[in-house]
């Protein structure tokens, strides 16, 4: 089918060897227009972060972005480089590119830490609809397999008609949602699927962390504050499915009444472990941080609310620190150790899944409020002086919100009602099992434990055992457990449960 495709890849990967070893630490974009190459369905251009050919094999976030219905295109390195309809007019991309400077950029001091892949999406006739569904699983087939990408940090973004295309991709089927750690759509429109409470479609989303971006003002374009509310507020209910009642409509509590009058500030809305919205004001400047997210926070699903501009709201988006901090912190559920557990065995209680909110955990309070550092991580994180300062980065500490605690040797969670972690396990030993829980509460309490959502203690009692720190084992005997090895066994630990 692709005759050339060896001798094609050869050649382009020595370029890139070349390159980067005469650029460390500067910008680096690659057009790369021959669709076959490592079997991508599409042209791409592609950001490496400064350091990425010298840093000795480590893996890197991947932040895909999907541009709009005007910069689409076949794939040739003169259509996505065309300044009026290429991919390089808007997005990520516009920030990278600086044709001047042919394909490099000078040094700069705010050089992401991540992989960006932008391909060119057909335009029409040929365009967009449930093929592209397919060669979108195809093309991060192929980048996966190109680039150093950590699997379980890929983001996939678009502005417009691609943020449509991106909210198809991720709710046409469970298995591609959960090849994705976050979702973020930006003024969604077009091929946006309108069946949000459809089969399915807004359930699958929950597997994933999402950030709806729309602008109050952006009602044409298929109408994606409309769609944006829609979709939101049907992944809201598919998380708050055991919940009753309802969780209240996102646009029933706009701060400024629904579709009359634009809040003074830009809004953002979260859907918290409690089942409920809440909104934030943001700043009055579109690219200035507006401590709408946080990476220690416990929200599952964000919808960000511009208060005007219009439709092109997105270079604000994608330039806003905020933003990048959470492409940068997302993470798809995963074990803690890069291991499932294995049991029968023992499952240490602070060694709950990776992947944040709604996934690892779903926890209650922001903020560790515990005395241990151990899930503690160092990310980059962004900032800016100012409503259109330069991008500032650099690296921080960032810790999960679950309590936890050490004292001597003995770590532990705190768990209060409402709230669970998550263990992925396998068993390898099939059967009825006696389940051993160390457990400690100051009045006493209940738990349950759960494999892929199935009840399979019911509703386990544990009793005041003389305060938070003072450990009792509590066995539960006869659970049973099969020998599925992909099973994922979620419990609910209330270790050192005050309440
Ligand atoms: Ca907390």
């Amino acid at each position: 089918m692709y005759p050339h495709r060896h001798l094609v890849l050869i050649a382009v990967m020595v370029l890139l060897t070349s390159w980067a070893s005469a650029l460390e630490g500067t910008k680096l974009v690659v057009a790369v227009d021959t669709p076959e190459i490592g079997d991508s369905p599409y042209g791409y251009l592609a950001y490496l972060p400064p350091g990425y050919n010298s840093d000795g094999g480590n893996s890197w976030p991947v932040w895909i972005f999907l541009e709009g219905l005007g910069e689409g295109g076949p794939g040739t390195v003169a259509s996505m480089l065309a300044p009026a309809n290429g991919i390089v007019r808007h997005g990520p991309m516009r920030e990278l590119w600086r044709p001047a400077a042919s394909v490099f950029d000078a040094p700069a001091p705010n050089d992401y830490p991540m992989i960006i892949l932008t391909p060119q999406v057909g335009r029409p006739p040929a365009y967009r609809g449930i093929t592209d569904i397919y060669k979108l699983d195809l093309f991060i087939t192929a980048m996966l397999a190109r680039y150093r990408i950590d699997p379980d940090r890929v983001v996939l973004s678009g502005m417009s008609t691609g943020g449509g295309d991106a909210v198809y991709y991720a709710s046409y089927r469970v298995e591609n949602v959960r090849r994705l750690a976050g979702l973020l759509p930006i003024v969604a429109s077009h091929n946006y699927p309108t069946d949000s409470s459809g089969p399915g479609r807004a359930s699958t989303l929950a597997l994933t962390q999402s950030w709806f971006m729309t602008a109050f003002d952006d009602r044409g374009n298929g109408g994606t504050v409309t769609t944006a509310y829609a979709w939101s507020d049907a992944i809201a209910q598919a998380l708050a499915a055991a919940v009753t009642p309802t969780p209240a409509s996102l646009e029933s509590t706009y701060p400024f009444g629904s579709g009359g009058v634009a809040s003074a500030n830009h809004q953002t809305a979260t859907f918290g472990a409690n089942n409920a919205w809440t909104w934030r004001a943001g700043a009055t400047a579109g690219r200035r941080s507006s401590g709408a997210f946080k990476p220690d926070d416990t929200s599952r699903l964000m919808l960000g609310i511009y208060r005007s501009g219009g439709h092109p709201v997105w270079q604000d988006a994608v330039n806003n620190p905020d933003v990048l901090n959470w492409i940068i912190s997302r993470q798809r559920q995963s074990p803690f150790t890069g291991t499932p557990h294995l049991l029968p065995g023992s499952i240490q209680a602070e060694q709950y899944d990776r992947g944040g909110p709604g996934r690892g955990f779903n926890e209650l309070t922001s903020g560790n409020q515990g005395t241990s550092a151990y899930r503690q991580r160092t990310l980059p994180r962004w900032s800016r002086s100012g409503s259109d300062g330069p991008l500032q980065i650099a690296n921080a500490p960032v810790d999960d919100p679950v309590e936890v605690s050490q004292s001597g040797a003995t770590i532990s969670i705190e768990v209060s009602a409402g709230e669970w972690v998550a263990y992925t396990s396998d068993v390898a030993l099939s059967g009825s099992h006696d389940l051993v829980l160390r457990v400690a509460s100051r009045a006493g309490a209940a738990l349950r434990l759960t494999i892929d959502g199935t009840d399979i203690t019911g509703p386990v009692t544990i009793p005041a055992t003389g305060g938070p720190g003072t450990f009792r084992s509590i066995t539960v005997p006869r659970v049973n457990l099969t020998g599925d090895r992909r099973c994922r066994t979620r419990q609910h630990r209330p270790l050192g449960l005050q309440s």
